[in-house]
């Protein structure tokens, strides 16, 4: 009952709701990833769908969005608690031109729950900017996020660009988001694919093995 009055705040977009559910839930024991499938990745699911059947705009798609990232905030140490060991840095971003950044929180935080050191870069990343954190950082791996398929492009651009840098020597690059696919990540010379945030840290790990 609680998980439906979470997934209905997730909808309204009601931030406050939200959390008191969130907070009541963890509460009560129910595990933070079950918070996190059933509850708040669930309403974000809907969510989506009334965008594209015309019952929601972007507005509503921003508020929801506001109030489900209140509530990962604070699931963020209960998931980070889950499996704490160094396993390796990572730089994460959401690419140029893309602001999405739901997923790619998510992606940061599982990855910290699997015990990697992650750098945010945050959303509408520059291949310059990844190129710069990747000579000061040195990292085991760059995790690059896209959300609109315009933007995917520009996941190629930079690994391009962090070729021609002399950067992805001893770095791997994972890319993910809705519109990317394996495919597509084996055709731009990616080195991981991952499809939602669980897989993105079991690839993490392959990739540093
Ligand atoms: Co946007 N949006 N949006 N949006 N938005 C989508 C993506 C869209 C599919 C909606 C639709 O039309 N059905 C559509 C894209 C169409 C396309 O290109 N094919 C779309 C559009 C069109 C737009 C705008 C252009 C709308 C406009 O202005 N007319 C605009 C673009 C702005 C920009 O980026 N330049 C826009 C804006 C926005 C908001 C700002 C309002 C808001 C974003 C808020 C934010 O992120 N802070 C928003 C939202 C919320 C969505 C939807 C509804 C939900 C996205 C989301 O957060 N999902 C989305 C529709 C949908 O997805 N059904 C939509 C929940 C999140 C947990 O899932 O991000 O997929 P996701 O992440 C998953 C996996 O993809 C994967 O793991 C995550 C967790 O399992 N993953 C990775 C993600 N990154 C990964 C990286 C990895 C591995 C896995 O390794 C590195």
């Amino acid at each position: 009952m609680e998980m439906k009055h979470l997934f209905n705040a997730v909808l309204k977009g009601d931030a406050e709701g939200v959390l008191e559910h969130v907070k009541s839930l963890i509460d009560s024991g129910i595990l933070a990833d079950n918070i996190l499938q059933d509850g708040l990745i669930k309403a974000m699911g809907e969510v989506g769908k009334r965008f594209e059947e015309g019952e929601f705009f972007v507005p509503e798609m921003l508020i929801a969005a506001r109030a489900m990232q209140g509530g990962l905030g604070l699931l963020k140490p209960y998931l980070a608690a889950e499996d704490v060991k160094s396993s390796g840095k990572i730089i994460i971003g959401t690419v140029q031109g893309d602001l999405h950044d739901i997923g790619k929180n998510l992606v940061g935080m599982m990855l910290e729950g699997a015990g990697f050191e992650v750098i945010d870069l945050g959303v509408d990343v520059k291949p310059e900017e990844l190129i710069d954190a990747m000579v000061e950082s040195e990292p085991d791996i760059v995790c690059l996020s896209a959300l609109l398929t315009t933007t995917m492009q520009n996941m190629e651009k930079a690994i391009e660009m962090m070729k021609d840098a002399g950067v992805l020597k001893n770095t791997k690059v994972m890319v993910g988001g809705a519109p990317v696919t394996q495919e597509y990540a084996d055709e731009i010379g990616a080195h991981g694919f991952a499809k939602d945030a669980s897989q993105a840290t079991s690839v993490a790990k392959n990739l540093v093995m």
